[in-house]
Formats: structure tokens, sequence, C-alpha cells
């Protein structure tokens, strides 16, 4: 009689395994392959609980045998994995002495990692940067906030977020142009909650990855600012006329204490790097591509006229706060002029800027 190999397999596996314990990677906390920022939020999670000690455990990158906590996250996955130095608790150190130093190391397949973003225009909560500056100079220091939802759209049941990031790297001053602190005291531990964080940066490929998680099983609700980048653009750039610095938020995490996943709209800052910004005060050198807003001074709404499919459209404020996005369907390619609503918006100066693969528009709009 024949059988098929995947039961046989599975006979085996089933008859055999009691006699093998279970391997871990110390770092890989939810066992998928990869050392990241995800496996923080799995350690922020099961924060506090406690099981059985390793066997001569140590942090050094290699599978471990171990005995299974029988305690699962939601996904199913053992808290045992979680506890990378082995002492039998879950706490900073899981973190501190064996995910930081073995970040970005990798063992057998991968699994994903869950990250959930969500489109613009949906109502699903926003993860926003805020630069401090959008047209600068060579030597400029620029702060890049960094938001979760707002107070008109708060964010309910926070309880970690992990990002990944990129960011173009030849613009900024190479050993300290690219750093990252959260805010002490911001909304997301209002309530005296501690918060694990942790930030890895790769100036040289310019790829980040942040973690922000609770560590007491309980959810907050609010919205704004949590943290801040500071980026430092380069003193002397070789031939430049008009450049661009982008961070891009590629991948969002967010979760509530049962880990469901909670899908945000990632975010994009542009920061213009000009030789003399002042030769761009009328912004003609920036727009690379043809868009004209009318009409300029404007007062309930104004229009932008372009030919082009877009990326992004946004409008910003003086200090580079984006005020507004367009949706979606108003990026596609478009016949006629594309409505940007400015009610309830102070008098002042305001810039709406634009761009896609090709290129870029800022224009300076008057709101009377
Ligand atoms: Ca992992
Ligand atoms: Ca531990």
């Amino acid at each position: 009689m024949k059988y098929p190999i995947s039961l046989i397999a599975l006979l085996f596996t089933v008859l055999i395994s009691p006699m093998h314990a279970q391997e871990m990677w110390p770092g890989d906390a939810n066992n998928n392959g990869v050392v990241n920022a995800v496996d923080v939020l799995y350690v922020g999670l099961a924060y506090g609980a406690a099981g059985p000690e390793r066997d001569d455990a140590t942090i050094n990158w290699e599978a471990q045998p171990f005995e299974l906590w029988g305690q699962n996250f939601p996904d199913g996955t053992d808290y045992g994995y979680a506890d990378a130095d082995g002492n039998g608790g879950i706490e900073d150190d899981d973190i501190s002495s064996a995910i930081l130093p073995n970040f970005g190391l990798t063992h057998g397949p991968l699994s994903p990692d869950g990250y959930a973003n969500a489109a613009p225009g949906v109502g699903a909560p926003q993860v926003t940067l805020s630069p401090s500056a959008t047209l600068v100079e060579a030597g400029a220091s620029i702060n890049i906030g960094l938001s979760l939802g707002n107070l008109d759209q708060p964010l309910e049941n926070f309880y970690g977020i992990a990002l990944a990031l990129s960011y173009d790297t030849e613009l900024i001053e190479p050993t300290t142009g690219f750093e990252f602190d959260d805010l002490d005291n911001s909304w997301i531990n209002a309530d005296e909650a501690e918060i694990e964080e942790v930030f890895v940066n790769d100036q040289l490929t310019g790829q980040a990855q942040i973690a922000l998680t609770r560590i007491n099983q309980t959810t907050i609700s609010g919205g704004g600012q949590v943290a801040e980048f500071s980026i430092i653009i380069e003193d002397i750039i070789v031939g430049l006329t008009v450049d661009t610095f982008r961070l891009r938020v590629d991948s969002v995490l967010l979760i509530d204490n049962n880990f469901k996943r909670i899908p945000a709209v990632p975010d994009t800052a542009t920061i213009i790097i000009a030789d003399d910004t002042t030769k761009l005060s009328s912004t003609r050198q920036v727009s690379q591509l043809p868009a004209r807003l009318f009409p300029n001074p404007a007062r309930q709404h104004c229009y932008l006229d372009t030919p082009q499919e877009l990326d992004f459209l946004k409008l910003v404020d003086t200090y580079g706060h984006t005020l507004w996005q367009a949706p979606p369907d108003l990026l596609v390619k478009s016949s006629g002029p594309r409505a940007i609503p400015l009610e309830n918006l102070p008098a002042g100066i305001y810039q709406v800027q634009g761009g896609n693969s090709r290129g870029f528009f800022s224009r300076k709009l008057m709101v009377q």
C-alpha cells in the first residue's frame, strides 16, 4: 500500500517530535526567519511573561533548543521564541542584548512580516511626516515630525507600531545626518505607561526601521506627534542647483493589544534643496512639471491645472505641515483642473506641491 509522501512526513513528525525540543534563534521573536522591528512588537506584547529558562542559553546567532512555554501569541507563535536571552522572562534585555545585536540576521525560509499599509482616502489612520522646512540650502538642519493619527481623526487602541523607511543618502551629512528620537511625553504614553523604542539605521543604504511599543498589555487612543527625525543636509554639494531629499515610510505594522493589525496610511516627506533659495522665490526653477494654480490669491477653492498623472498632491503651510492630501481619484490623469479645498484655512501663504517619478512642482498660494 502506498501513502503520499506528505502523509508519511506528517506521521514521522508527529511520532518523532516529542523526543526533539523546538528550536529558536535569539531575537527572532516571531520565528519568521529574520530579526527586525516587528520582533520588538512581539516582545512588547509578551512583556513581563515568565516561562522555563533555556538550558545553556546564548544570544549567539545559532539554533537553540527550548521548551515550549504553552502561552501563544494570537498567530500561534509560542512565547518562548520571544525570550531571546533565555532567562525565563520577557523583558527589555531581550531587545537590547539580542534583538539589536542580531538585527537583520536571517535563518531558513522567510515568512512575511505582516506589514499592513492602507490606501489614502479610505478613512484609515495616518502616519504623517511633517518637515520643519520644505525648501532649504546646503548645510541646513531640518526636523521631520512623525505623527500617528491626529486630533481630527484619533487613532483607536494603539499598542505598538513597526515602520520600515527609506531615504536619499547622497544629500545628507554622512555621520550624524539622519537621527531619530521619540518624544518623552507623547499621547502614546499619556497614561505614563512605559514605551520600548528601537531605531536601527543604515546610512549607507538609506534604510531604517523603527519600533515603538507599549509593554503593559493595555492600549491607548489619541493622535499627534510621537517622535522626530533630525536631518542635516551636506555642507557642500558639488554642482547643486536644485535637488530633492525624500524620506519615505515604506511599510507600516500598527497593532492593538491582541496583535490585531490596523492598516495605516504611510507618508513621504519631500524637501527641496537649492544652492540659493532666493532664486527660487518665484519657484520657477523647481517647476520641472508644468502646473498652473488659479485663482491665486484664492478664498474657498483653488484649482490646479496639469496634464500629468501624479503620485502625490498636497497643501502645506510655511512650517511644512501637510494640511491636505489629494485622494487617489484626484491623482489619476486629469483632463480638467483639480479642485483643492481651502475652507476654514487662515489667510496666509501656503505651498501646493505635487509630483511623480519624472519630477515635481511647488507653487506658492496666497489664501485671503
Ligand atoms: Ca522575526
Ligand atoms: Ca529574557
